[in-house]
């Protein structure tokens, strides 16, 4: 017969055992610095991936939470500093998700500074996971779980400026009162007290681990459009044998 279901699993029958190569998830670390479009080319990518399972994970979820202490200075607290993520269990999770395994991902809430005690993100497993985030590069051992790591690079001051506008306008409040006149100014302290030299100590020096630099973010979609087209094709030398079997994809050669 030439049922489908019957067609995907004599391709996938095609191998014996042995043969069929070792498939992992296809695993894209995307790095740069606080607004600079990270968020977006990651859409941006999953958009374009659409024919693929495709799982984002953000190392902002594994923000440790504050302590009582750590909460009444949260002004001195620093979250760009690399030890502000708890980084064993971002290991944890990747290494999971890459053997096929699903991962309850923590929620954290970044008014309260804290961690969600009752509920998880369920990820699972899937063809291609990208782990997005300002210190992604930073530890050896997260990077070397990556087959590809792309830095977002845009300049300081547009990141800066978009910045305060996320923090504040974004979030819907009257930008004119003097209250956010105040907040601003904070936003502005904090920035060149943490996130500035944590940038140029931290981020900035991992960029040189990158395969792939883009410049201007989701701008730019020449370049996106290239990460795409190389990602196709390292999962296309895969298509017959997918990690899930109720994925397979049957190609035109397996017709009849
Ligand atoms: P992205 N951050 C907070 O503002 N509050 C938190 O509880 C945890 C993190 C910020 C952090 C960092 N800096 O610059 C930014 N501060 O989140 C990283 N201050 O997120 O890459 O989306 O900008
Ligand atoms: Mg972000």
């Amino acid at each position: 017969t030439s049922s489908p279901a019957h067609r995907s699993s004599s391709a996938a029958g095609a191998f014996a055992e042995a043969d069929v190569p070792p498939t992992q998830p296809f695993v894209i670390g995307v790095c740069g610095g606080t607004a600079s479009g990270k968020t977006t080319v990651c859409d941006m990518i999953i958009q374009q991936l659409h024919d693929h399972r495709v799982v984002l994970v953000n190392q902002d979820s594994f923000y440790r939470g504050l302590t009582p202490d750590e909460l009444l200075r949260v002004h001195e607290y620093n979250f760009d500093h690399p030890d502000a993520f708890d980084t064993e269990q971002l290991l944890d999770c990747l290494e999971k998700l890459k053997s096929g395994l699903p991962y309850q991902v923590p929620i954290y809430d970044f008014k309260s500074h804290q961690r969600c005690s009752s509920s998880f993100r369920q990820v699972n497993a899937s063809d291609v996971i990208i782990l997005e985030g300002i210190l992604v590069f930073h530890d050896q051992r997260v990077r070397n779980l990556m087959n590809m790591k792309i830095f977002v690079d845009t300049d300081a001051d547009v990141r800066l400026a978009r910045r305060i506008r996320r923090d504040t306008v974004e979030r819907g409040r009257d930008i004119n009162s003097v209250l956010e006149q105040a907040e601003r100014f904070l936003l502005l302290v904090q920035y060149a007290k943490f996130v500035k030299p944590a940038f140029d100590d931290f981020v900035l020096p991992s960029k040189k681990y990158a395969d792939v630099i883009i410049p201007r973010g989701g701008d730019n979609h020449v370049a996106i459009d290239l990460i795409v087209q190389h990602i196709q094709t390292k999962l296309g030398l895969h298509d017959l044998c997918k990690i899930y079997p109720n994925v397979y994809v049957i190609q035109s050669t397996f017709q009849i």
